[in-house]
């Protein structure tokens, strides 16, 4: 029998429903697994709404006291999906408190909060996962395999957007999202962290940035709700001022010579959940877009010339990463089995004493990048990606 771990999930909202989707899942499509993750204790600030949330996910138990269910003995793991200024605090005490932890992305607001978190993570040695998710999408867990196995030879670019439009309506309330203080910065964080995440795994480490920013709104009406998020509606008469970013784009280059460029805003007309990427080798090219994540294109030198062209692998195969786990060939999955799968992997990890990633570090490598382009875009000046 597997051994059961008791889960105390921080947040209830978007992540914290995907998370505990996940987790009730993955036993079940994952029979090996030789630990079993229990919802213990869902975790937040206001009690009815929390405890709404826990008959709906399948908690056994609520608080809103983080810190007094973080150091209860009988927790194994704390998963943080709250808003990214609680992130360090979270996550520091939990890992002082000898947990394993899972944070959701950024892994916090700014680059010494990260060092913070990192510092208390070597202390702890207990596992921890940035939730990074699309690397755990079958279609660019193929992609890295490609690279890897040499397919597309040398990479010399790598093109990434992350396109959404939530926030268009200048009536849309000034959610957390949109406040510097709760969020660190807008789509830059948010988006931008996603594809910084899945470069740095697929092309290699990132050496410096140049990048700028704008916000087109910038003031909207106040929130009714302090937590409220993407879904908010309406708002209040009196406005306040935006403090993030609406738009970051930036461009790179990798420590191994490839160059790069990253794009992510919330003002792309009809781009919902556009995150797409490009890349180009000496011998090949692949592309991927998540409105259509069960499907890899790929180009490469090694198919007959007269033959030659961009081809699209259904990744539906049993043996594509993670999808002997599913249903019978060419019977797709969506967005929410990528939690699942980087929950596999974790729990695994934490069963046999494995690494996992992206763990804290290479959480805050990514933190690092995302601070340079934000000083870039200050200074108007390229700027070296601090070393962790
Ligand atoms: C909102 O922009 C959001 O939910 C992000 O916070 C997620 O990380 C991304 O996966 C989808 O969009």
């Amino acid at each position: 029998m597997a051994k059961q771990l008791n889960v105390a999930l921080l947040g209830y909202q978007f992540m914290g429903k995907a998370h505990s989707n996940a987790f009730r899942q993955v036993n079940r499509f994952f029979p090996d697994l030789d630990v079993e993750p229990v919802l213990k204790c869902l975790v937040g600030r206001n009690k009815d709404a929390v405890t709404a949330a826990a008959a709906e996910y399948g908690f056994e138990e609520v608080d809103t006291n983080w810190k007094r269910v973080v150091n209860r003995p009988d927790i194994d793991i704390v998963d943080v999906c709250t808003p990214g200024k609680l992130h360090a605090p979270m996550v520091i005490e939990a890992l002082n408190a000898g947990k394993h932890v899972i944070c959701e992305k950024p892994l916090t607001n700014t680059l010494a909060e990260s060092r913070a978190v990192l510092k208390a993570a070597k202390k702890s040695r207990k596992k921890t996962l940035t939730a990074y998710n699309y690397r755990r999408v079958p279609a660019v867990a193929l992609a890295k395999q490609l690279i890897d196995e040499g397919r597309i030879g040398q990479i010399y670019h790598w093109r990434a957007v992350y396109l959404q439009d939530w926030i268009m309506d200048p009536d849309f309330p000034l959610v957390w999202r949109l406040k510097k203080s709760e969020a660190g910065s807008g789509p830059h964080g948010d988006l931008n962290a996603h594809i910084t995440d899945l470069a740095m795994h697929l092309v290699g480490e990132i050496d410096s940035v140049v990048g700028m920013t704008e916000t087109f709104i910038k003031e909207r009406p106040l929130a009714d709700a302090i937590d409220a998020g993407l879904g908010a509606k309406g708002g209040s008469k009196k406005k306040g001022k935006v403090t993030v970013e609406d738009a970051c784009l930036f461009l790179a280059r990798f420590k191994n010579g490839a160059l790069g460029s990253f794009e992510a805003t919330r003002f792309a007309k009809g781009r919902r959940n556009h995150n797409r990427f490009e890349i180009n080798g000496s011998k090949g090219s692949i592309v991927f877009n998540l409105e259509k994540m069960n499907e890899l294109q790929l180009f490469s030198d090694d198919d007959d010339s007269h033959v030659q062209g961009f081809r699209e692998i259904i990744v539906g195969e049993g043996d594509h990463p993670y999808m002997g786990a599913w249903w019978p060939p060419g019977h797709i999955i969506g967005w929410e089995h990528t939690f699942t799968h980087e929950f596999r992997d974790f729990l695994e990890a934490v069963a046999k004493n494995r690494k996992v990633t992206p763990d804290f570090q290479d959480g805050a490598r990514v933190q690092a990048v995302l601070e340079a382009v934000m000083g870039s875009a200050k200074s108007k000046r390229w700027q070296k990606v601090a070393k962790i």
